[in-house]
């Protein structure tokens, strides 16, 4: 995280359609990618909190799209959630503060996009599942969002990140920072890079059978990582998913794939203690039961392949946080030497894990 300033913030905070006075505002969120604070403004003497983001430019080159998709698809299930007379709609879905111009977004004189947020109070997000209620509120979440847009009409959404999740131009991208080894660093990553040589087979079996029309494109939120999830502080349930930017379209497969990377094991992504990762197998079973119900619209041949997502998806941001580091860390940010290493390290040794009980998982789901 870059060091704070509190002018800048001041600066941007009075840019958009806020009413009240900045009191202060702190650094939030282990995100890897953008820049993210939290706000605290005097409103007629209530604290009200909002969230400021510099949108990353160098992952997001069009964040006038990407806003664009965000107000669609915000705008879209608001719509839904007051039309089924729901409460504490500000809640339930992201609100966007539009700029003192009225666009969803703000460009600083230095090129920087910034855009600011209602803050969901009452909620919180954890790095790792605690409990299967909690990867069944998380598998929950990400159905009902998925299934919430479901309808949305009009023009297609725009790819944000074109070839996010195709799995095989990942792993081109990796072999191709092999063959460079820009860094020489190919040398102190050897059996990771073995064991993505090992399991290239996985990358095309999703894309063969989209490719055969077996399995659709849908509108999909791509980076369903549990700390994306806010549950509510009090009851636990969930309340709402963040991080919009990769809402696109997708296979429903991909998001389910990222919800079991990220609620399976006990630890975190950069964990350097392999051993205490773990794919725990109630936490599975939440999580599918969790989804399952609420992605009501999933074929038969979606469901046949939700174990394995779990396992593509794990071995490509493995492959992505290991690509990174052979490329000189310029993509995720990192705090240590080494860190995409770890990272990559955690994410193949629970791709292991996985492939150890990938039939027990499946038959679990199969029942469902
Ligand atoms: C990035 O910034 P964050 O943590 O929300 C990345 C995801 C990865 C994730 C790994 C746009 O998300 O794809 O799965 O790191 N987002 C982008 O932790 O590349
Ligand atoms: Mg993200």
């Amino acid at each position: 995280m870059p060091p704070y300033r509190e002018f800048d913030i001041e600066q941007i905070s009075k840019q958009f359609q806020i009413y009240g006075e900045i009191l202060h505002a702190e650094p939030c969120k282990i995100g890897h990618i953008n820049e993210t604070y939290t706000a605290t403004y005097d409103q007629g003497g209530a604290k009200v909190r909002y969230i400021h983001q510099k949108i990353n430019q160098n992952v997001f080159k069009r964040p006038d799209q990407v806003m664009e998709n965000l107000v669609r698809v915000t705008s879209h299930i608001r719509r839904k959630l007051v039309a089924r007379g729901e409460k504490e709609i500000t809640r339930k879905v992201l609100g966007v503060i539009p700029s003192r111009e009225g666009k969803p977004y703000y460009q600083a004189p230095d090129g920087d996009c910034w855009r600011t947020f209602v803050f969901v109070e009452n909620t919180r997000t954890y790095e790792a599942a605690e409990t299967p209620q909690q990867a069944f509120e998380a598998g929950k979440a990400f159905g009902n969002f998925q299934c919430l847009l479901a309808d949305i009409d009009g023009p297609r959404l725009h790819e944000t990140i074109p070839d996010f999740h195709h799995a095989r131009k990942r792993f081109d991208a990796f072999n191709e920072a092999v063959a460079k080894d820009h860094f020489s660093r190919v040398a102190s990553a050897k059996s990771e890079i073995e064991f993505a040589l090992k399991n290239e087979k996985l990358v095309d079996v999703l894309l063969k059978a989209h490719a055969a029309g077996k399995i659709p494109e849908r509108i999909t939120h791509n980076d369903t990582k549990f700390n994306n999830v806010m549950l509510d502080t009090n009851t636990g349930n969930q309340i709402c998913v963040v991080d919009l930017d990769t809402v696109m379209p997708g296979l429903a497969l991909y998001d389910f794939g990222d919800m079991v990377r990220t609620t399976t094991s006990p630890t975190m992504e950069d964990e350097k203690d392999l051993s205490k990762v773990q794919l725990r197998l109630p936490m599975f079973e939440a999580l599918a039961r969790g989804y399952v119900e609420s992605a009501t619209f999933l074929t038969k041949t979606e469901r046949s392949y939700l174990a394995f997502a779990g396992k593509l998806i794990t071995f490509v941001i493995g492959l992505r946080f290991l690509t990174d580091f052979l490329l000189g860390d310029t993509y995720f940010r990192v705090h240590r030497a080494e860190h995409n290493l770890d990272r990559c390290r955690t994410q193949f040794r629970l791709v292991d894990c996985i492939a150890k009980q990938e039939k027990k998982m499946q038959q679990f789901v199969d029942k469902l």
